[in-house]
């Protein structure tokens, strides 16, 4: 098939495509429900979640990947997968980890005493807040085991940075935010020596240490600032999850423990195991932390440093009144603010109560002194009778809670009984419960951790599948659930599977928040978020060369990378610098090196580079790893690399094929039917609005461009044949057709945009 009837058939089958999506199937809704089995109830939970092609979720989420080191990002209520974000583990579709800027982020967190750490544990993400709203700018999550955090900025759902905890040993309730986002906290989990030296087990208790840090996020460089932030030193308690008050209790943040047992395992030892003597008493110990005043003392310089990191000493935060105990029942889990602030739930895992605390009298026992006793580290407990409005006997094994748009409505997991409690925290009075499949974790409603709720879904995040899905070997996928909350019955609607390790906990966002980017501005560092010094413009590309060194400027654009060949000798170092010149929206090229775990993704706008080490001689094909074009198969290179002492042959190539008159007359034919097809798509996208769809402006933009580039080749062709050299003249008249085709393919993709969201004719400019 000629090039040309090729465009033909692929205006054709536009045309078609629409035919065959609109044309009705014969059964009716009642025989679809017959044959698959379905009652009204499962009918109405599809409808209730089902999106029609095109349509966008409400909803999105950010889930932990649990052991993946990922973030996973999937949309509510469909419960479509829409992106895993490379976070503590390579991701190689985003280049994460494989090209050197990434490389540089991913290194922060991943070179700890000298070994390569490439996973983490993620348990909780965060989303940043202003006055305690979601507001969709950055995300933060954390790594349970190699104590870090993370910071991705949501413009691009990229990972900016990490910062290793300088001095734990093991974390677990971090990522939380204070309400503006100036702060992160991360607990401490199993209490170790602060700073990681090495102490017995036996002095525990005088060696061992919690603590809990706040980090100092600086919202205007969307960066953590390290030595602006500090620690809380704690008893070898395990500090668990944590938040932050807001409201009338912003300043305050709060944490839960359990062990505070001080309880040393040691089975091979004679001993009982931890969980018997980590669970022994009835209660452990909620902490409130005044952290603005500890903020103040560290920058009074009332800090120790460990690890060069300020760590505010027990002792100063007792003497200070900044730190302060409350019993909570049972192995507790989780520590909840209420939207108001108000409020702190606590739930006991081996109670069946859940525990609300009032902030109120928390602060009045404190201003009072009124304390029922000191632990052992000296730090005075307030009772709970001072310090709890409620407590509700919610089921077995409560762990998490959320809170929903409607007043004193919250939802709290029940991990022993596979249930979700609804119930008021007002009046500590249950209002409904539902089962989940099985044993949930975290659960998590619409922006549930914030100051506005917005009710509607909730995610019941259930730790095992069993039965629920097709059996893909002993190593189940996770279980998201989505529940319906609108009414005052919750209605079970879809089970996700997620497979890609335990994700802990999500948070949420209404999607119109979110305000990302299409394409990056030209020649960026997407990882530093400034203009990268290897950018290139077209017809700037070049190779650089030194001993040793081969450093390439290329480019790339549908559908070819500047440059095509590049030579360097066996042992030098090469780098490629790729700058992606497209403007179209959703255009990434990859780049891949055969043999050289290289594989960047570039997209529009971006510049990105790959360092790598030629040390073997051969011939190592490169190309483009995104189907970005009709011709992306031809995306392609060759990195030659001469063996030492390598004397060129001064052999002269033979073409593989030879053109003549003949051949470039019928191209430049072909070439203009093609225009006239152009002009016909490129005539009705002027005749509408397509001004109003910022989209489609961008896709002409990138049309408009193509067409220049033809018509510069369309003049090279000519210019050869004027001299008769004809061969040259086709070829080149072969690069016009080709960016004919993509200028005709943005343009189907602009009128086919128009059609479907409404275009109008405007009248013809005079
Ligand atoms: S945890 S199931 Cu957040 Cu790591 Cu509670
Ligand atoms: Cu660029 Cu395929």
């Amino acid at each position: 098939m000629t090039k040309t009837r090729k465009l033909a058939t692929l205006l054709a089958t536009v045309s078609f495509g629409a035919l065959v999506a609109g044309s009705a199937s014969a059964e009716s809704l009642q025989d679809v429900m017959k044959r698959r089995g379905l009652t009204d109830n499962d009918v109405m939970a599809a409808a209730k979640t089902y999106n029609p092609t095109g349509k966008l979720d409400e909803f999105m989420v950010f889930s932990s990947g649990g052991q993946s080191g990922q973030v996973i990002v999937y949309g509510v209520p469909s419960m479509r997968i829409l992106k895993y974000i490379g976070v503590f583990t390579p991701e190689p579709w985003q280049g994460y980890g494989f090209d050197d800027e990434s490389k540089a982020v991913l290194k922060q967190g991943s070179e700890v005493q000298g070994r390569t750490i490439l996973w983490g544990d993620t348990h909780h993400p965060a989303l940043s807040e202003t006055n305690g709203e979601s507001d969709g700018q950055w995300l933060f999550i954390n790594d349970k085991n190699t104590p870090r955090i993370a910071v991705i900025d949501l413009r691009d759902f990229e990972t900016k940075q990490i910062v290793q905890n300088p001095i734990l040993q093991s974390e677990h309730g971090g990522a939380f935010v204070s309400p503006n986002t100036d702060y992160i906290v991360e607990p401490a989990q199993y209490a170790a020596p602060l700073g990681g030296e090495f102490a017995p087990l036996e002095q525990f208790n005088e060696k061992y240490r919690g603590a809990v840090t706040f980090w100092k996020f600086n919202r205007e460089h969307g960066r953590i600032e390290p030595e602006n932030s500090f620690s809380l030193e704690l008893p070898p308690y395990s500090q668990d999850l944590a938040d932050f008050g807001k409201g009338p209790s912003d300043g305050w943040a709060f944490v839960n423990s359990f062990c505070t047992e001080r309880y040393v395992g040691g089975i091979e030892r004679g001993r009982p195991p931890f969980e018997a003597g980590c669970s022994a008493k009835d209660s452990d110990f909620l902490h409130v932390i005044n952290w603005k005043k500890a903020a103040e003392l560290v920058k009074a310089g009332k800090a120790k440093k460990i690890n060069g990191h300020n760590v505010l000493p027990m002792d100063v935060s007792v003497a200070e009144g900044i730190l302060v105990l409350i019993p909570e029942p049972k192995s507790p889990h989780g520590a909840d603010v209420t939207p108001d602030g108000k409020f702190i739930t606590v739930s006991g895992k081996l109670d069946s109560h859940t525990t609300v605390y009032s902030h109120e009298k928390i602060q009045a026992a404190i201003a009072a002194k009124k304390f029922s006793g000191k632990d052992e580290y000296g730090i005075p407990i307030i009772s709970l009778d001072d310090a709890a409005h409620k407590q509700a006997a919610l089921g077995l094994g409560p762990l998490h809670t959320q809170y929903d748009s409607k007043p004193c409505v919250a939802y709290t997991s029940l991990y022993v009984d596979s249930m979700v409690a609804k119930w008021d925290y007002c009046e500590g009075k249950v209002l409904d419960k539902v089962s989940v499949h099985y044993n949930i974790g975290h659960l998590m409603a619409m922006e549930g951790d914030t100051s506005k709720p917005k009710g509607k879904y909730l995610i019941a995040l259930n730790k095992l599948a069993i039965d629920r899905f097709a059996q893909v070997g002993p190593l189940h996928p996770q279980n998201h659930q989505l529940i319906d909350i609108s009414g005052d019955k919750m209605q079970l609607l879809y089970d996700m599977p997620l497979p890609l390790g335990e994700p802990h906990y999500a948070v949420s966002i209404e999607t119109g928040k979110l305000k990302t980017n299409v394409r990056y501005p030209f020649g960026t560092d997407s990882r530093t978020e400034k203009k990268s010094p290897f950018a290139v413009r077209p017809g700037q590309e070049r190779i650089e060369k030194k001993p040793g060194k081969v450093e390439v400027f290329g480019t790339l654009i549908r559908s070819h990378i500047t440059p095509e060949i590049v030579e360097a000798n066996e042992g030098d170092e090469i780098t490629f610098h790729l700058t992606n010149l497209e403007r179209a929206q959703d255009e990434t090229h990859g780049f891949a090196v055969s043999k050289h775990n290289v594989n960047l993704s570039v997209e529009p706008g971006k510049t990105a580079s790959a360092t790598i080490k030629a040390n073997k001689a051969g011939v190592y094909p490169y190309y483009c790893t995104e189907f970005c074009s009709a011709l992306h198969l031809e995306m392609e290179g060759y990195l030659l690399v001469q063996p030492a002492n390598y004397k060129a042959t001064g052999v002269k190539g033979k073409e593989g094929q030879v053109y003549g008159q003949k051949e470039y007359d019928a191209r430049v034919k072909a070439n203009t039917d093609t225009q006239a097809v152009i002009n016909s798509v490129v005539g009705y996208i002027t005749s509408v609005n397509f001004k109003d769809f910022p989209a489609v402006v961008a896709m002409v933009e990138d049309a408009t461009e193509q067409l220049g580039y033809a018509e510069q080749n369309k003049k090279k062709s000519e210019e050869f044949a004027a001299k008769g050299d004809y061969n040259a003249a086709f070829l080149w008249a072969e690069q016009w057709f080709q960016y004919q085709v993509k200028a005709a393919d943005i343009g189907l993709r602009a009128k086919t945009f128009l059609e479907q969201n409404g275009a109008k004719k405007v009248e013809a400019a005079k």
